[in-house]
């Protein structure tokens, strides 16, 4: 079957994920679907419950002594980490020296749905990272280059209050373009802008029906 391989030249696809079929363009091979796990987020934030009395959220130190203001867990196969040693995939949380919780059957089902929506059939990722930002939080601009494969695309699902994501491209100098993520938004890039760089705003305060004064983040990764 014909794929096409740039999302600009995408007509917009329906799917149980998506029945409002909204779909922008934010680069090559960076896609937003507006709305696109709204309809499972009392399932999603449930799952993050379950995952989390496993492996709790924890503020991770980076390599260069900065504490996270995002506070970050994982589940499924490799999990992301950062300490003063490096940024890397680890199978235990070295919280507790036990695997990673296992990774919920919903959360392979959406990314593999929203993949599909942005033209990247059969994912199947092996690392999800759950970021929780409270107001006052911020993740500076970043490229994700710990993975084994950037031939993989990935898919991220923001959940409870907005967030003002920065998007740029390879370069860190490349200009940034914002773009407001809410409840139930899913971005999902590959391709071209697989190493594009990007960041999230520092939160502005509010309250969310379903998350209170918090906003989470899956990133989806296929990392091994
Ligand atoms: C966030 N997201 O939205 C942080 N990384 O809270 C990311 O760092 C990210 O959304 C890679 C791909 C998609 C993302
Ligand atoms: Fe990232």
């Amino acid at each position: 079957m014909f794929r096409p391989m740039m999302p600009y030249i995408w007509v917009p696809m329906q799917s149980l994920f998506d029945p409002d079929g909204g779909m922008e363009a934010l680069g090559a091979g960076a896609v937003l679907l507006r709305g696109f796990a709204q309809a499972h987020d009392r399932a999603l934030l449930a799952a993050i419950e379950a995952v989390t009395a496993k492996a709790p959220f924890r503020h991770m130190t980076t390599p260069g002594g900065f504490e996270m203001s995002v506070a970050m867990t994982n589940c499924g196969a490799a999990g992301w980490i950062t300490d003063r040693r490096s940024y890397r995939y680890t199978a235990d949380d070295p919280e507790s020296g036990k695997p990673w919780p296992a990774m919920p059957k919903l959360f392979l089902k959406l990314a593999d749905g929203a993949a599909d929506a942005a033209g990247f059939p059969g994912f199947v990722p092996d690392a999800c990272l759950i970021n929780r930002y409270e107001p006052g939080t911020r993740l500076s601009p970043h490229q994700d280059r710990d993975e084994a494969d950037y031939g993989h695309p990935i898919v991220s699902v923001s959940l409870g209050l907005p967030a003002a994501f920065q998007f740029g491209g390879p370069k860190r100098a490349d200009p940034m373009k914002k773009v407001a993520l809410g409840h139930g938004d899913v971005v999902v890039w590959g391709g071209p802008s697989r190493l594009a760089h990007h960041g999230v705003l520092t939160l502005k305060s509010g309250e969310h029906p379903m998350t209170g004064r918090r906003r989470f983040n899956l990133t989806l990764r296929k990392a091994l």
